[in-house]
């Protein structure tokens, strides 16, 4: 088989990917490790900025969204027993966020996918493999069905999460990374049960962080900052609920209203981020390249921003003959990487119990959250790295 760009991964970056290029009338063809439901299955970020939702807008499957998701003008931080909240349009002219699941995402680029008839080849395990990215030829190999296909192309797009092939592909020599794990992991709930508020709560409290977040008005999710070594199987429905109670202030607690989980699981928070994100003709997006802790919101919307900077560079290769913009792609997109990193991993150390920082590490951490909602320069900076930076 031949095609334009090998997209390894359909996950949003991958399926986004495929949708803009696409667009722009270069054929691609995605090659993913799982099955689509497995795919759907995996219940990840919920907040998308300004400049995703533009994306899906402009890929003509935002319909869905704006009926369904929910526009979120603000966040509350719970700190000290009380909630103050963040006026995102009053502190950043106007803009605000939606509320609208990966999984809907997901869910909205596969149809569009399917629809357009673009080839995507599900369920080829462990088996992909990355060749000839150094020249101008290079080939995705995989096997299916016990037979091995060998997919020639101008491109590979690695789109294929922090654990795939791609990143791996590099030689260990061409490639820097940079890491922080953290001590902590978020244990997440799904319920069919209304949302404890109307918008998001974030909570820093003795007990650890807690968010108190959602999907519709009828299903809400849930999470707990929980030590690295705990197991999920530790975890009852019973006890999240308990836990969760005893985080949340007097007024939360009193509407909180809990049901069977859906979906339970623990996450690890990690940030990371690969330097850079070109080796010849392979091209690194989303978590293939980098990871955020959840705390922001961001690691959804920063795939997006990546598979926009990189369908452009595409389009300007074919269109334009010119190789300006995948030379540039690794630089313009890493300075985005950074900010969204630096924000991330700031709203992680100030919202969470750090297990390292000692009592003056929580003063001050105290002091730098009544700063926080006290200040509107201090707010403004929450409130426009959370809405999403420019493009
Ligand atoms: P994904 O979603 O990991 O998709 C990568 C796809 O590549 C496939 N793959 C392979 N395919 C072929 N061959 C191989 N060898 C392959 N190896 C892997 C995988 O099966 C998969 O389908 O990466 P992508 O597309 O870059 O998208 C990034 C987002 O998914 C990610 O940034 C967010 O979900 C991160 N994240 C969250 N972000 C938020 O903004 N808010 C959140 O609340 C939030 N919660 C989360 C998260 C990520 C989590 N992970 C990764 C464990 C919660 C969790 C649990
Ligand atoms: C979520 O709804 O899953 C969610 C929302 C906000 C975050 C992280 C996760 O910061």
């Amino acid at each position: 088989m031949k095609t334009q760009v090998v997209i390894v991964g359909a996950g949003p970056s991958g399926l986004l990917l495929g949708q803009l290029l696409h667009k722009a009338g270069i054929a691609n063809v995605i090659v993913e490790r799982q099955s689509a439901d497995y795919v759907l299955g995996r219940v990840r970020a919920g907040v998308l900025e300004q400049v995703s939702i533009d994306l899906l807008d402009e890929l003509g499957i935002g319909a869905r969204m704006h009926r369904e998701g929910l526009v979120h003008e603000g966040i509350e931080l719970l700190f000290k027993g009380a909630r103050h909240r963040i006026d995102f349009p009053a502190l950043t002219g106007g803009k605000t966020v939606m509320v609208y699941g990966q999984t809907e995402v997901t869910h909205d680029l596969m149809d569009a996918r399917r629809a357009a008839g673009l080839p995507t080849i599900y369920e080829v395990g462990e088996t992909a493999t990355l060749h000839d990215f150094d020249t101008s030829k290079p080939m995705v190999r995989y096997r299916k069905d016990g037979a091995e296909h060998t997919i020639e192309c101008d491109f590979i797009a690695g789109c294929d999460g922090f654990h795939g092939v791609s990143r791996a592909s590099v030689p260990k020599g061409a490639v820097r990374e940079f890491e922080k794990v953290y001590p902590f992991g978020w244990l997440g709930l799904l319920a069919e049960v209304r949302p404890v508020s109307d918008e998001l709560i974030y909570a820093n409290t003795e007990r650890g962080f807690a968010l108190c977040s959602m999907r519709s008005m009828t299903r809400s999710r849930y999470y707990l900052q929980v030590p690295l070594a705990d197991k999920i199987e530790a975890w009852s429905d019973e006890a999240f609920w308990n836990e969760l109670r005893l985080r949340l202030d007097p007024e939360a607690r009193e509407r909180l209203v809990t049901g069977p989980s859906i979906e339970k699981s623990i996450a690890p928070l990690r940030s990371f981020v690969a330097e850079p994100m070109r080796f010849g003709r392979l091209f690194l997006a989303g978590d293939a390249a980098h990871i955020v802790p959840p705390t922001g919101a961001k690691g959804l919307n920063l795939a997006a921003s990546d598979v926009k900077y990189l369908s452009r560079a595409f389009a300007e290769f074919y269109e334009e003959k010119s190789e300006a913009g995948i030379d540039h792609y690794s630089a313009k997109t890493l300075a985005r990487v950074w900010k969204a990193e630096r924000f991330s991993w700031w709203f992680t150390q100030l919202m969470h119990r750090l297990p390292d920082s000692g009592e003056i590490g929580q003063r001050l951490q105290e002091a730098e959250l009544e700063y926080l909602v006290n200040s509107k320069a201090a707010s403004t900076v929450l409130a426009e790295n959370y809405v999403g930076l420019p493009l």
